[in-house]
């Protein structure tokens, strides 16, 4: 079975101001809908086609480009569009709070963490928060369309919130301004999303 793109579960004016709609509608109908029909032709007739895209990337042979660029790509953007909500914004509570805590000393320190690993980036690339085994969370960040999942990328662990930092994702709205781009996102952060997949990878 091929990889279908995945509905948005808001309208693409939906998170303005903070993300524009015309930036949605591009970094959605067409980079991702690109990416899932590249995932698609790389994986026909071989070995992997039918499995998860988890299964797929956490025993990826990193020479494969096609697999590595899209089936990167195909999982990232999933993630990003989920973890992000009109409603958004404000701080987890519950047990992902504790381990951020944990982790950070407080949501502030995560949020600065986390804004560095997406403004350090070099080029285009991924800011994560990831869980490990056991409940302890981590901020990484990885290159082009890597992700966590992937051997030896990145902090290991499962993603549970992602965010793009492709010129791609803010350049219509945002131009050079990075640090605007990801001290916007916090806006529309979906904490109970990504509670619910802290809860479920921990
Ligand atoms: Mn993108």
């Amino acid at each position: 079975m091929a990889f279908e793109l995945p509905k948005l579960k808001y309208a693409h004016d939906a998170l303005e101001p903070h993300i524009d709609a015309k930036t949605m509608e591009i970094h959605h109908g067409k980079h991702h809908q690109g990416y899932t029909n590249k995932l698609n032709d790389a994986l026909k007739d071989s070995d992997d086609e039918g499995k998860t895209i988890e299964n797929i990337l956490r025993n990826l042979d990193m020479d494969n480009k096609a697999v590595r660029n899209n089936g990167g790509g195909y999982y990232n953007h999933r993630l990003f569009w989920e973890v992000m909500s009109p409603d958004g914004g404000g701080e987890p509570s519950g047990d992902l709070a504790t381990a951020i805590n944990s982790a950070y000393g407080s949501f502030q320190d995560f949020k600065e963490k986390f804004s560095e690993a997406a403004k350090g980036q070099f080029g285009s690339g991924w800011a994560w928060l990831c869980v490990h085994e056991g409940g302890k969370v981590e901020v990484c960040s990885t290159p082009n369309q890597d992700n966590p999942l992937m051997p030896g990328v990145g902090c290991g662990g499962h993603p549970i919130l992602g965010l793009d930092v492709w010129e791609h994702a803010y350049y219509l709205n945002y131009q050079n301004r990075r640090p605007d781009y990801v001290s916007a996102f916090f806006n529309v952060i979906d904490w109970d999303e990504v509670a619910k997949r802290y809860a479920n990878n921990k």
